[in-house]
């Protein structure tokens, strides 16, 4: 039975001339309705081949675009999911026993990618899987419009690295994802008093320009940003350090009870991420 959306997702998939093999697929996402999807991570794209295909090949290091030796792994089975690893050339593959396989490369994405693998029987009508994804995020709002591109290359992936290197040679890679991070604290469900810290974390691909806090949806002030957060690196390697924010709200301007606390923070381009709703109970 079909659902009614309010989303529009148009796709154009056109092969890049003069390349065999080489996709580009363009995306536009256009959202209707009047609400707010926070901030979460998306799959742009989602990358599934057949079980013969559980290499994943990437380059992890530090000098990308140097043709620096790549790293070759599989990924654990579910429901267990793999690290997030490093990319920072924005491109990954899955290859068989040949180094033949799919490569995908997101000029636009955060550096960093990960998957699973989903065990079962291989070939074209075989359920077993293996995945990843590029790490992105975005914040679907009112009147919400994205548009990207990512590229697909069927090849071994030394070829397709190459490709791939020719194509970031002669594309620019747009600003269009959301920063991303966290709000530490309060959290969900607490009691806060009359000063309340509200704390966390948020870096984006390109830079943050500013960090809101917003109760019940309408902007009480703007956070200190830049403090000192090494553990996120713990997680998202090679993360920059200075990306913890922190912000004193008065709650004395607002009535005793249930409140929504959410943290806004716009990139150096415009874009706009809202992290999810933060429940508190302001008790003076
Ligand atoms: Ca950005």
């Amino acid at each position: 039975m079909p659902v009614a959306g309010d989303v529009i997702v148009e796709q154009t998939i056109t092969p890049v001339s003069g390349r065999s093999r080489v996709f580009q697929a363009h995306y536009k996402i256009t959202h209707l309705g009047s609400d707010l999807h926070g901030n979460a991570q998306q799959e742009f794209p989602a990358v599934y081949v057949t079980a013969d295909y559980d290499r994943f090949v990437h380059y992890g290091g530090t000098a990308p675009w140097t043709n620096g030796a790549v790293s070759i792994t599989t990924f654990p089975d579910l429901p267990t999911f793999s690290p997030i690893f490093f990319a920072p050339e924005h491109w990954a593959a899955h290859v068989n026993a040949q180094n033949m396989g799919l490569t995908v490369y997101v000029p636009s994405q955060y550096p960093y990618v990960g998957g699973f693998d989903y065990p079962g029987p291989s070939g074209p009508t075989g359920d077993g899987t293996n995945y990843f994804a590029p790490f992105v995020t975005l914040t679907i709002g009112p009147n919400f419009v994205f548009q990207g591109d990512y590229y697909l290359i069927a090849r071994d992936y030394v070829t397709a690295r190459q490709l791939v290197y020719e194509l970031h040679k002669n594309l620019s890679a747009p600003d269009i994802f959301t920063p991303f991070g966290a709000t530490d604290q309060p959290a969900s469900g607490n009691t806060i008093g009359v000063m309340a810290t509200v704390s966390g974390w948020t870096f984006d691909d390109v830079s943050v320009a500013k960090v809101e806090i917003l109760v019940d949806g309408v902007v009480d002030g703007t956070a200190s940003y830049g403090s000192s957060r090494p553990d996120v690196a713990g997680t998202f390697p090679h993360a920059p350090v200075n990306i913890g924010f922190s912000y004193s709200l008065d709650t004395t301007k607002y009535s005793n009870g249930a409140h929504s606390l959410n943290v806004r923070v716009t990139d150096s381009s415009g874009n706009i991420a809202v992290f999810p709703d933060v429940g508190v109970t302001v008790g003076n």
